[in-house]
């Protein structure tokens, strides 16, 4: 296992990780480096880029670059397609949407990304993506099938499908912004099933919610718009202090 995987490892078997994800459409380099030293300051383990729009190129570059020189958390690309890739950042989570209908964001992207990865040395983490109703923007943008709410056992499914595939870690997402998280009730029938971590984000705004899917199996929690949205770097950094103690306990 590469260096970001094997600190994800070793930090599980203390607690639960809480992984803040900026999206470059969203922030600035500047306001990315102040939400990446706060995040370290206050506990946070790592922090992910990307978007469904926007999240490319400079833009891409520039944002990682602002996280990077305020803060020594590792930076893992959380990419829309092969787009979102960046030579400066640690780790890739190199995803597959399993649950779309286009081959493109199942295998397409990846193959078209891939000597990319290769000539920068970013450390490709094998993923399982899968998308919740309502799925938000990725949902639509990945053309996913969204798994229904109320259907874990279609969930579990296709993460243990994952799990079988070679993937090290599996991620329900019910989508940026999503109104209400991943039900824990799929959360825990998930967890159940398989043996590699359970990564779980999506519509997290506060302490309970963030408590809830940690207390029903999730081992990391992605936030990702309450920090974001919050209104001001001040209101951030509760933001982040409540979400985080809802993680970790
Ligand atoms: C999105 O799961 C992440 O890919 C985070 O979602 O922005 O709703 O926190 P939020």
């Amino acid at each position: 296992l590469g260096k970001v995987e094997t600190y994800i490892r070793e930090k599980l078997e203390r607690e639960k990780l809480h992984f803040v994800l900026l999206d470059p459409d969203d922030v600035s380099p500047e306001v990315a480096g102040e939400l990446a030293r706060m995040s370290e300051e206050i506990g946070v383990d790592a922090i992910m880029v990307g978007g469904s729009t926007g999240a490319e190129g400079e833009v891409l570059d520039g944002v990682v670059k602002g996280i990077k020189e305020n803060s020594n958390l590792p930076v893992i690309l959380f990419p829309g397609s092969h787009g979102g890739i960046s030579k400066y950042a640690d780790a890739i989570f190199f995803m597959s949407l399993l649950n779309s209908r286009n081959p493109f964001f199942i295998t397409g992207a990846q193959a078209l990304g891939a000597f990319q990865v290769k000539r920068y040395g970013i450390e490709p983490i094998p993923m399982a993506y899968l998308i919740v109703e309502p799925g938000e923007t990725v949902g639509w943008v990945g053309d996913a099938k969204p798994l229904p709410r109320h259907k874990p056992k279609i969930a579990a499914a296709y993460a243990l499908a994952g799990q079988y595939l070679g993937m090290r870690l599996v991620y329900l997402e019910a989508g940026s912004g999503a109104p209400q998280p991943v039900p824990p009730e799929m959360i825990a029938l998930v967890k159940r099933v398989i043996e590699v971590p359970l990564i779980v984000g999506g519509g997290i705004r506060t302490e309970e919610q963030a408590r809830a899917a940690v207390k029903a199996g999730a081992d990391i929690i992605v936030t990702g718009t309450a920090i974001e949205k919050a209104g001001s770097i001040e209101k951030a950094r509760e933001k982040l202090i409540e979400l985080n103690r809802g993680i970790k306990g």
